[in-house]
């Protein structure tokens, strides 16, 4: 199960590069001097506030036997969204991207219903955002960054919409990229999920704030199935993975014991020109709930879930053009 070198590469070259590395990232970041609250640009695309009596005209699961036939048309692809309660409401926020400038900006949202909006930092050409979480654990979530061209990650550390510092985390091996944060061992620090394309194969590595602690292997994911979040759906403590089948459109939640794989069952299936982007609980009955996604109307929703059942979906709101809930 064990692989030493891979699981020895995490680098532990924090102490003597943490400097270079500091210093390398801010000269190079063009972040802008400030955060501007947002302008009309930055407001919902829709014609109105959403509210959750959008019931009739939300999304609603496919039926898995006509969605395999009929989903050919897929522009998602192992893109997911990043998400993350940053101003400590209790509400999940997005956080969107623009594709040509790099920004990000944070939605603050109520529920489902957008409230406002603020420009975040820019992210540096050949980096990507895959993941939110508390990484210093101080209440503010903050970014995690994969370039790659080096294997690197790094961390932006926030406070709200607003980059305070930054820090290198480990750098990954060869063939493995960074695809989701989450706390995987109940420790309070969020730990790393690494994905490996060639083999399919997931990896944990556990985290102290930025530095590497350990490493797991995880579960292997069949083909055509991307892990798009990670979230504790059966309220054992534990996270599992949520995964999209980006052919047929199938979802399915992977139930783990820490990086141990223990059972999977299937969630909705999401109708033909969506995808399942995220995950996170977004009425706050304690179950998380699906983001799902169109790209080409950039019309945001949220699925309700009673563990992997379907309950009852509401519009979300949509972006403005030039900008998207998935990464680049
Ligand atoms: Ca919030
Ligand atoms: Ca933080
Ligand atoms: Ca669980
Ligand atoms: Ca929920």
């Amino acid at each position: 199960m064990q692989r030493p070198g891979f699981l020895r590469a995490g680098s532990i070259i924090f102490a003597s590069s943490v400097a270079l590395g500091l210093s390398a990232l801010a000269s190079n970041m063009n972040l802008p001097e400030q955060n501007t609250v947002s302008s009309n640009a930055l407001q919902p695309g829709g014609t109105t506030e959403q509210t959750q009596t959008d019931l009739q005209t939300a999304p609603q699961p496919a039926d898995p036997s006509e969605a395999a036939a009929g989903i050919g048309d897929d522009v998602l692809t192992e893109t997911w969204a990043t998400l993350g309660d940053f101003n400590s409401d209790g509400h999940p926020d997005y956080v969107l991207r623009n594709g040509s400038t790099l920004q990000t900006a944070i939605w603050y949202l109520n529920n489902n219903v957008f409230i406002t909006g603020a420009l975040g930092p820019s992210i540096r050409a050949g980096w990507s955002l895959d993941g939110v979480a508390d990484f210093n654990r101080n209440a503010h979530p903050d970014y995690a960054l994969f370039n790659p061209g080096t294997d690197q990650t790094a961390i932006w550390y926030m406070s709200g919409p607003t980059r305070v510092s930054t820090a290198f985390g480990s750098t990954l091996p060869d063939g493995w990229e960074l695809r989701q944060t989450a706390d995987f061992n109940g420790d309070g620090f969020p730990d790393y999920v690494l994905f490996n394309s060639t083999s399919n194969q997931t990896a944990i590595w556990y985290l102290n704030n930025n530095l590497y602690v350990r490493g797991a292997f995880g579960p292997t994911l069949p083909v055509n199935w991307s892990l798009v979040g990670v979230a504790d759906f059966d309220g054992n403590g534990h996270r599992d993975y949520v995964l999209f089948n980006v052919s047929n459109h199938q979802t399915a939640i992977w139930y783990l014991s820490g990086s141990t794989f223990i059972r999977g069952a299937f969630g909705p299936t999401i109708p033909s020109g969506w995808a399942l982007v995220a995950t996170a609980d977004f009425n706050g009955d304690g179950h998380p709930d699906y983001v799902v996604y169109n790209p080409a109307t950039r019309q945001t929703a949220i699925w309700y879930l009673f563990n992997n059942i379907f309950v009852s979906a509401a519009l979300g709101p949509s972006l403005p053009a030039g900008w998207s809930l998935v990464g680049p």
